[in-house]
């Protein structure tokens, strides 16, 4: 079926030539995140050790925000970033039409809960939904089954803060705020807008109809006892800028740009996490191929606060994130952990999770500092090919560097028929980035669902 998807797909691409394409060139890193389909609007997590990152996403060839579900991806070390697919879509929300904008995920006793910007099929209205689910890699259904809130705006944001009370925040061109009670899926002491001032959020000029800098994206949180406000500002283009607080209502004082005017997107969305000892600021633009304000890509940098809370200016990179930590090849891995990737698209696997998929001849995955210690002797993935199968090179140096070693795989009768292929494999020691380049004929080869080095 997902075959046939596909071809309908390239024919439709044959109109609207924008399937994203990246350059099989010399290896680089590691901006944007995600190469297999274009994301939008970050909004990371972090639980239990890991990052977790919910983005939108930009259909292909999309000439306005045209966005049917949301998309889920975590990392241990902020480069290499597995895909957990769409864990909610608009279809989640009986009462929703469209439009999988911009929203935020937050933890509470053991639940996530995805607030999320859609159109509401009675109103034609933006509401704002929430989906809740046991996991944060989902699936998430859809709480109460209406909107929580609908104003005709959108971007929520939710901050719990130390003492109990959670605040949704969210609004373009207002900016809004309601106090959520603990089941965070209803509110207490209704509605309550934020004034746009310019001392509060800056001066904009040239628009009388918003005097401030704010326009959208709210990412509200609180760090030693200060409170943020960082948002989309001045459209278009948007650049991000800051506001900070004593207290989650304010008052405001606007702090200046975190990140200017960049990239190719029109608009730009923050995120900001602390994670592992470090500061991350999550951004999107369209900096993959076909990439635009239509077709967005989420990215990330690293940052070091001020001696007084203040952030710095961050500016969009190529290289994004350092490595925090090492990737593990003794231990299971998804064939979908990866942080970088030419030609390779992921799909749900039959067993749960995700596989890598569509693999022509050259397209390649690298993972990022694996950490092999001492020597591997062997590798092993799990394979399924509806056609002829072909090599799962393993390289060092880049997708045509060293040959450590290569598997063959068979065909199996279907491209969710799993089998296991191993292979010797020499010179992977201490700490290296891994190329899996996939080799074969014309066609799609064969799919990966996951691999694991055994060691010397
Ligand atoms: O992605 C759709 C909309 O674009 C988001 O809701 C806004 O924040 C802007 O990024």
């Amino acid at each position: 079926m997902r075959r046939l998807t596909t071809l309908l797909c390239a024919l439709a691409l044959l109109v609207v030539p924008a399937l994203i394409v990246v350059p099989a060139g010399p290896a680089r890193a590691d901006n944007p995140i995600v190469q297999t389909i274009y994301t939008a609007d970050p909004a990371p997590l972090v639980h239990n050790g890991r990052v977790y990152l919910y983005t939108g996403h930009d259909e292909d060839g999309s000439t306005w925000f045209t966005m049917r579900e949301w998309r889920a991806y975590s990392s241990a070390d902020m480069v290499n970033w597995t895909d957990h697919g769409s864990p909610m879509s608009v279809a989640t929300f009986s009462w929703a039409s469209a439009d999988a904008w911009a929203g935020q995920v937050v933890e509470r006793n053991g639940r996530f809960y995805w607030y999320v910007p859609v159109t509401s099929r009675a109103t034609g209205r933006m509401a704002i939904g929430v989906g809740v689910s046991s996991s944060p890699t989902g699936p998430f259904t859809d709480a109460i089954g209406r909107p929580l809130v609908e104003n005709g705006e959108i971007d929520p944001t939710v901050l719990i803060d130390t003492d109990g009370q959670a605040y949704l925040y969210w609004g373009n061109p207002n900016l809004w705020y309601v106090r959520l009670n603990t089941d965070m899926v209803s509110y207490s002491g209704g509605v309550h807008q934020i004034p746009l001032t310019t001392a509060g959020f800056g001066t904009r000029t040239g628009d009388a109809n918003r005097p401030t800098l704010y326009e959208e994206g709210p990412w509200v949180y609180r760090r030693n006892g200060l409170y943020y406000n960082v948002f989309a500002a001045k459209c278009c283009s948007e650049f991000i800028a800051y506001s900070t607080a004593p207290g989650p209502t304010g008052p405001w004082t606007y702090r200046g740009t975190i990140m200017p005017t960049q990239g190719t997107s029109f608009t730009n969305h923050a995120g900001i996490i602390d994670f592992k000892g470090g500061s991350y600021f999550f951004y999107h633009n369209g900096a993959l191929p076909g990439g635009g304000g239509f077709t967005r890509s989420v990215a990330v940098e690293k940052f070091t606060y001020n001696a007084d809370g203040t952030i710095p200016t961050i500016t969009m990179t190529e290289a994004g994130a350092p490595q925090n930590g090492t990737l593990d090849p003794y231990a299971r891995q998804e064939a979908e952990t990866i942080a970088w990737s030419s030609g390779v698209e992921t799909e749900p696997a039959s067993g749960g999770g995700m596989n890598v998929g569509f693999l022509d001849n050259g397209d390649y995955i690298k993972v990022k500092g694996v950490a092999f210690g001492t020597g591997a002797a062997s590798f092993t993935a799990r394979v399924a090919s509806a056609a002829a199968g072909g090599r799962i090179e393993l390289r060092i140096g880049g997708p045509t560097g060293t040959t450590a070693g290569t598997c063959t795989v068979p065909a199996t009768g279907g491209w969710q028929t799993w089998t296991t292929v191993s292979c010797p494999v020499s010179g992977l020691t201490g700490t290296r980035d891994l190329y899996l380049r996939f080799a074969g004929g014309s066609g799609y080869l064969f799919n990966v669902d996951s691999w694991q080095f055994t060691g010397g």
